[in-house]
């Protein structure tokens, strides 16, 4: 074994140091490694970081470090024996800066990109008052079985409002969103949420977190010139999603971009274990990226074992540049 050159960890090896360790010309064959278990079920309460002061609403109402966290379970209320989640959106309007260039009109539900997310647990029933100031006819459409007449795709013009009530079934992470045609113009403007089912028996503790991968066409051509997750792009990569190292992370991950086919989720550094569309309790396969098309979404857990910054992002590299990306700050714990 030669003996090491001094080196910092990370940093490119100079020529001079590669032939010290014998590496000038030949390639470097990595070892193969045996997967440990990515995540340690565990009972006790997750541990999650405070909200950071030092992330920033950037409009009124409208802060991704607080969205990525929220869940909305409704007004809980009892009738007849059962258990009503009672939920109030209205659609409007609201200027979001997308960087220091673009300015954007958005089109949203309850003054946010995107919608709140709804929770309820299966068997629930779920009933949406939806009130539409928006401007344009809007709709609420949900993902997940129902009748005809509240799948959402009658238009509620603007000033009107109207109930949708199913009962929440199957369990899973699904959407809903705008159907007024086009759906591309409506969803893209930010008429689009999550609506999360839990399954009877609750999942383990975790470190819940929602993220939404979305694209702004800011100039009408049918293609997008900017992406995000949770509404802003590059939000979490001005401001890292503070976590605990070790911790289990259960991501609800949607894919709402319009005009793209499909696009990837990939994190660094690290493997996820995948529940496809939510709908199970064991995991079907562990990987590091995994293709979603327009509305898929899945649940992906994982811990990160080392303290650091660790990106995420779709492996389309053009979309990740152009707004969808983001970083977890790994916390030593
Ligand atoms: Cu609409």
């Amino acid at each position: 074994m030669p003996k090491l050159p001094l080196i910092e960890q990370g940093k490119p090896f100079s020529r001079r140091q590669l032939i010290k360790l014998g590496l000038a010309g030949a390639g470097v064959a990595g070892a193969a490694l045996a997967l440990p278990s990515l995540t340690r079920k565990q009972t006790q309460p997750a541990k999650i970081p405070p909200l950071s002061s030092e992330a920033p609403a950037v409009a009124a109402g409208f802060n991704p470090m607080a969205i990525v966290r929220d869940f909305d379970y409704g007004t809980v209320k009892k009738e007849n024996g059962r258990t009503i989640r009672e939920f109030r959106i209205v659609a409007g309007t609201t200027k979001l800066d997308l960087n220091s260039a673009v300015s954007f009109i958005t089109w949203n539900f309850n003054g946010r990109v995107p919608g709140p997310t709804l929770r309820a647990k299966e068997g629930d029933r779920v009933r949406v008052i939806f009130l539409n100031n928006g401007g344009h006819a809007h709709t609420m459409h949900f993902h997940g079985i129902h009748r005809a007449e509240v799948d959402g795709i009658r238009p509620v013009r603007n000033g009107a409002a109207t109930i949708y009530e199913f009962d929440a079934e199957p369990y899973g992470v699904h959407l809903y969103h705008c159907h007024i045609a086009p759906v591309t113009r409506h969803i893209s403007k930010g008429l689009y949420g999550m609506f999360i089912i839990d399954p009877p028996t609750a999942r383990p503790p975790a470190d819940e977190m929602v993220l939404v991968m979305a694209g702004y066409d800011v100039n009408d051509d049918q293609r997008n010139e900017l992406y995000a997750f949770n509404g802003l792009p590059d939000y979490y990569m001005m401001h890292p999603i503070p976590i605990y190292q070790n911790q289990l992370i259960r991501l609800y991950v949607l894919n709402l971009i319009e005009f793209e086919a499909a696009a990837t989720f990939h994190l660094h550094a690290n493997f996820f274990d995948v529940y496809p569309t939510g709908m199970t309790l064991t995991p079907t396969q562990r990987t590091d990226v995994i293709t979603m098309g327009t509305a898929e979404r899945h649940i992906l857990e994982f811990a990160y074992r080392y303290p650091g910054k660790y990106m995420f992002h779709p492996h389309q590299d053009a979309i990740a540049e152009a707004g969808c990306m983001g970083l977890f700050d790994v916390i030593e714990s």
